[in-house]
């Protein structure tokens, strides 16, 4: 069945469930928010509901309520690899059901037929000045694409309510259609003196990236295969999908939207974190030189922290193990590079830091996140420019924070207003009880 067709017919009963909870439940407290909470990032406060994926503290991602091993094993896989197909993990996200290879491949030859990204694009990047970060580049790229955007044009004449979703979701396909030739030649335009590469009709969306970077390793494709599942979603609070929920609950357009959520994925402590990441590792190996002995990076790490520096690619706001996200990527490693010696550091930082991190007390998860290691991978591959890693990350993730926003919209979520206070509010409020 198609995307739309299947989002529809599930939509009666979402709504009715939606709506039984607010009559029913509507006054049923879910949280009391604290002081401390206010000004320390509202940390913990529930804030909107999504079925797209959820993070637990103790498992990690699960995507529709499939955990990260799961989806990998259940969505339909490219012929060429033994990674899923984007189109599949697309259909999984935006109706939550495991699609059927055809169902995959619908989405993919859907995409093929929508890839064609226009002119003034690609145009409006050129006249940046060479130092400009990637993230601008792909958010800037996203915002000139908002041209086409369908909602906006049918809002214009006046659509009704209840249809929403479906010209959002005509947005979604369209943008997300064209996101590998947007990112490749945004690599290209950057690294490899601006040549612009055409998709290859034969091959899938993720593998498609790699293509028209000039990297045709079968490893590399799959590996962009399992990235792109990895860096989907993760849940809806986060900065990126939180700030395009909030900027389309506004009846933003998914471009409007899309763009909003790069900027704030082009933060260090969120999406950038990859690139502080991997220049971290470098820092690490160019000092010593020489693989350290286990002492020898202990002690590193022990100073590293003393100086007040933080060490990226470890921690997490909700997370409270292993990210799986680490652990697929590790399980990768482990069979296509085992002897990298990047990996090896990663392994080694892996078995001391955590330790190290418990023992200070103030973080309040010692372990790695997906950034401890994707970067190492990319590197190995000879995808070598840092900067870019954001991209890659929030050309998967836009999969996910789109969907979020055409089910907004499908459930009539309405404009998002929290409130803010002023200290002497606050202070009042205080003294009143
Ligand atoms: N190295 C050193 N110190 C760290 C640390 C790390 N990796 N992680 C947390 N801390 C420190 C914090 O700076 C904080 O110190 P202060 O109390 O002095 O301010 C303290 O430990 C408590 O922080 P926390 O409650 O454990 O963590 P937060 O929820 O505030 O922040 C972060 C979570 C991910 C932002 C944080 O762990 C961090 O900065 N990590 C390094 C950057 C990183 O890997 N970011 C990517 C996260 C994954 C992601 O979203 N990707 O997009």
């Amino acid at each position: 069945m198609k995307i739309e067709h299947r989002i529809a017919s599930k939509l009666t009963e979402e709504r009715a469930r939606m709506q039984n909870l607010v009559k029913e439940h509507g006054k049923f407290s879910i949280a009391e928010v604290t002081v401390e909470q206010v000004y320390g990032g509202i940390r913990g406060v529930p804030i909107h509901v999504t079925d797209v994926s959820h993070v637990d503290p103790q498992e990690g991602l699960r995507l529709r309520g499939y955990a990260v091993p799961e989806v990998l094993e259940k969505l339909p896989k490219s012929e060429h690899g033994e990674y899923p197909l984007a189109g599949g993990l697309y259909y999984l996200l935006m109706t939550g059901e495991i699609p059927t290879k055809q169902e995959a491949n619908q989405v993919e030859i859907e995409w093929k037929v929508r890839s064609n990204v226009p002119e003034h694009v690609f145009k409006s990047l050129q006249p940046m000045p060479a130092y400009t970060h990637p993230m601008t580049l792909f958010s800037q790229a996203i915002l000139a694409l908002q041209s086409e955007s369908v909602f906006a044009k049918r809002f214009y004449y006046g659509i009704d309510k209840e249809d929403y979703w479906g010209y959002y979701l005509e947005d979604s396909l369209n943008l997300t259609a064209k996101l590998p030739t947007i990112i490749a030649n945004i690599y290209n335009l950057k690294y490899r003196n601006g040549i612009f590469v055409q998709p290859n009709p034969k091959l899938d969306w993720s593998a498609n990236f790699a293509y028209m970077i000039g990297k045709h390793d079968p490893a590399y494709m799959d590996l962009m295969r399992l990235f792109v599942v990895l860096h989907s979603d993760h849940e809806g609070a986060n900065v990126s999908a939180h700030a395009s929920h909030l900027v389309a609950s506004a009846l933003s357009d998914i471009y409007l939207s899309c763009s909003s959520g790069m900027n704030g994925l082009a933060g260090p402590l969120h999406g950038l974190a990859n690139q502080e990441c991997l220049r971290w590792l470098l820092d690490v190996q160019s000092h010593f030189k020489v693989v350290p002995t286990e002492e020898q990076l202990r002690q590193y790490l022990v100073e590293f922290l003393a100086s007040g520096r933080m060490i990226p690619g470890y921690g997490h706001a909700v997370l409270r193990v292993t990210d799986p996200r680490f652990t697929a990527q590790r399980d990768f490693a482990c069979k296509f590079l085992p002897d990298d010696p990047l990996f090896q550091l990663v392994d080694m930082v892996y078995q001391i830091l955590p330790g190290i991190l418990s023992q200070n007390g103030k973080v309040k998860n010692p372990w790695p996140n997906v950034d401890a290691i994707n970067g190492t991978l990319q590197y190995h591959f000879g995808v070598t420019e840092a900067d870019f890693y954001t991209v890659l990350f929030g050309f998967s993730r836009i999969l996910g924070i789109s969907t979020h926003v055409v089910w907004s919209r499908a459930m009539g979520k309405p404009l998002e207003r929290p409130k803010s206070l002023t200290t002497d509010i606050l202070e009042s409020m205080i003294k009143s009880v």
